[in-house]
């Protein structure tokens, strides 16, 4: 069985949003392309609390993109993104939902930001999304979406660590590249970690 795992397509990550990812859009009609070819479609949700963390705002004297220490692991200070039930927290409206069997919402502990689908950045929490898949009988999870530096690379270091094969779709993934080899980098560590490199063509 094979799974397709369409990460974080909120408005708040693309062109207008609140942490814009370049050409975030551009994946869109890609995702919606293939969507229908699997046995299985979960979606997530960056959704955050106001008081959430990962906010800049919520630290007095700190700069966005500042790295800080959140109860000892490092976090990288983001603009307010993902707010609860807030328009940026919507799904694309381009997005085509219909083929969506389940979606996870992740980072709603303001203590513990939560890039991966499957645990939170300490991996102190479990979303139940590996016993999900394993119950529905998935073998391989395919990763898409937003960003390939944050988000899709800890959900897929995670896939394959739960033990799926795991395939990332270049082409229909972007990355925010706040250090300009950031997305290359991320390419990388995953290929290292023996995630598979894919176009959305081959699938
Ligand atoms: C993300 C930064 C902060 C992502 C979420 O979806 O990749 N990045 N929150
Ligand atoms: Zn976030």
């Amino acid at each position: 069985m094979r799974a397709l795992i369409i990460v974080d397509v909120q408005n708040d990550f693309v062109s207008g949003g609140a942490l814009e990812v370049p050409e975030g859009d551009q994946i869109i009609p890609t995702i919606n392309k293939i969507s229908s070819k699997f046995d299985l479609v979960v979606a997530t949700k960056d959704w955050h609390p106001e008081e959430h963390l990962s906010f800049a705002d919520n630290h007095e004297g700190k700069e966005l993109g500042q790295i800080i220490d959140l109860n000892g692991l490092p976090q990288i200070l983001w603009p307010i993104h993902c707010v609860q039930n807030s328009e940026g927290s919507e799904f694309v409206s381009s997005l085509d939902t219909t083929n969506i069997d389940a979606v996870y919402k992740k980072g709603t502990d303001i203590s513990i930001d939560s890039y991966s689908a499957f645990f939170d950045n300490g991996k102190r929490k479990d979303t139940g999304l590996n016993d999900y898949l394993k119950n529905k009988g998935v073998t391989e999870v395919y990763i898409t979406g937003l960003a390939t530096d944050y988000c899709v690379k800890f959900t897929a270091l995670d896939a394959i660590t739960c033990g799926f094969r795991t395939f990332l779709i270049e082409d229909a993934t972007r990355g925010v590249n706040l250090k300009p080899n950031d997305v290359q980098n991320a390419i990388t560590d995953m290929k290292v970690s023996g995630i598979r490199v894919i176009q959305s063509t081959e699938v």
